[in-house]
């Protein structure tokens, strides 16, 4: 018997969606699961987590030196992790599904200027349904700092777990007050969903991941789960390297869903136990209808309000209306244009960031932000009084 996660109701279908995911590799999205795993939220949502503790963000351009710049970047890093790999379960009790976000569809956000740390505003846009790529502009104007990236998953199970490759990287960018720039290749961690069988899916962290200056600092990132490091679940050990040496210079333990310290000075790093700040975003009935919160209104109703129905039938209503948008560009020989990035093959910066720490594969491909959006608060700002 499957365990108490899953409703009586839906063991059955639980049993047979696990069954499939068995014998299964590559785009878990495209799978139908039960309605209790079904999330109400669309992926192209998550890459506001990037974000949520904006002032550690506006925090970075605050450093004096490059190996400041790289520690201030780490920590940033490090505090985004609970709200990219637990807050689902936090909010919504378990791992869940993400909706699977139609190609072109946006998700738009800011975090207000408190306190003189600047507006940080957000860009996202679906730019490929199968498989599914979300491509992400986040910037901080006021204080010169930029993150772009794009993010896709490779799924296998092994184990009795799903385990997830992530694809893609991310590109922060920080302007220098000498008019020149600091760039930070950021890899992605490999992720392990547990708890399938019992209907309560939960993800812990595995392998490592890089933030490679282009000044030559490195952070190397470990991530462990129980019965490692020190025998808790979401640990990370964090060595951060001077240009050309592979010493350590800092080295930072503890929970990144918790707190962590330096090891050498016991001194605290990272604290992620405080409230974090979540985007803010227009109102649905001002968002067009390909902005996210709108295009699935019905759909996260349905899942929220337990009404799986509706909530598949909607969810039909667009995929057919996808459908047929495909036919018709095919039919009139049109391509889909991309309305914020522009898709390259081959990312310079990857390249020449990675070398430096002999990642791999060498070369990834990049989607580059057009700048051809107004973010909301700086929009009502210049409107005539
Ligand atoms: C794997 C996942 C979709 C992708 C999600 C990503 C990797 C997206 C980028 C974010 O920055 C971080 C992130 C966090 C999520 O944990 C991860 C999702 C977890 C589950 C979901 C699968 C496609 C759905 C699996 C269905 C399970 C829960 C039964």
């Amino acid at each position: 018997q499957v365990g108490e996660g899953v409703p009586a109701s839906q063991k059955g279908s639980w049993t047979s969606f696990l069954k499939s995911i068995a014998s299964f590799s590559g785009d878990l999205s495209s799978l139908t699961a039960p309605p209790f795993i079904l999330s109400p939220i669309s992926l192209t949502e998550f890459p506001a987590y990037w974000c949520e503790r904006p002032e550690l963000f506006a925090a970075i351009a605050a450093a004096v030196t490059e190996e400041d710049r790289s520690i201030r970047v780490l920590k940033w890093f490090i505090s985004t992790l609970k709200g990219q790999y637990t807050s689902r379960n936090e909010k919504l009790g378990s791992e869940k599904k993400p909706l699977n976000p139609v190609l072109g569809e946006l998700f738009y956000g800011h975090w207000p200027d408190i306190n003189g740390r600047g507006q940080t505003n957000l860009v996202v846009e679906q730019v490929s349904h199968h498989p599914p790529i979300t491509a992400y502009y986040i910037e901080n104007p006021t204080k010169g700092i930029q993150l772009q990236g794009h993010s896709a998953q490779k799924t296998s199970f092994s184990g009795g777990s799903i385990i997830v490759k992530q694809i893609g990287h991310a590109v922060l960018t920080v302007d220098l007050p000498n008019g020149g720039k600091e760039e930070f290749l950021i890899t992605l961690p490999r992720l392990r969903i547990d708890g399938l069988w019992y209907g309560s899916p939960y993800i812990e962290l595995s392998e490592t991941s890089y933030i490679q200056s282009s000044s030559g600092w490195l952070s190397t990132i470990e991530y462990k789960g129980k019965g490692y490091f020190s025998g808790k679940s979401h640990t990370f050990k964090a060595v951060l390297s001077a240009p050309h040496s592979s010493a350590a210079a800092h080295t930072y333990e503890g929970l990144w869903h918790m707190t962590s310290k330096n090891i050498s000075t016991g001194e605290l790093f990272t604290d992620v136990t405080v409230p974090k700040e979540e985007v803010t975003v227009s109102p649905v009935e001002q968002m067009s209808e390909w902005e996210s919160r709108r295009l699935w209104r019905y759909v996260a109703k349905g899942i929220r309000d337990g009404d799986f129905e509706t909530a598949s039938r909607e969810k039909g209503k667009i995929e057919n209306e996808q459908r047929q948008r495909r036919r018709d560009e095919q039919a009139a020989g049109a391509k889909w244009e991309l309305k914020h990035f522009e898709h390259i093959e081959s990312d310079p910066i990857y390249e020449r960031l990675g070398k430096l720490f002999k990642t791999t594969p060498p070369t990834e491909d990049a989607y580059i932000y057009k700048h051809n959006y107004t973010p909301l608060s700086a929009a009502l700002a210049n409107q005539p009084a």
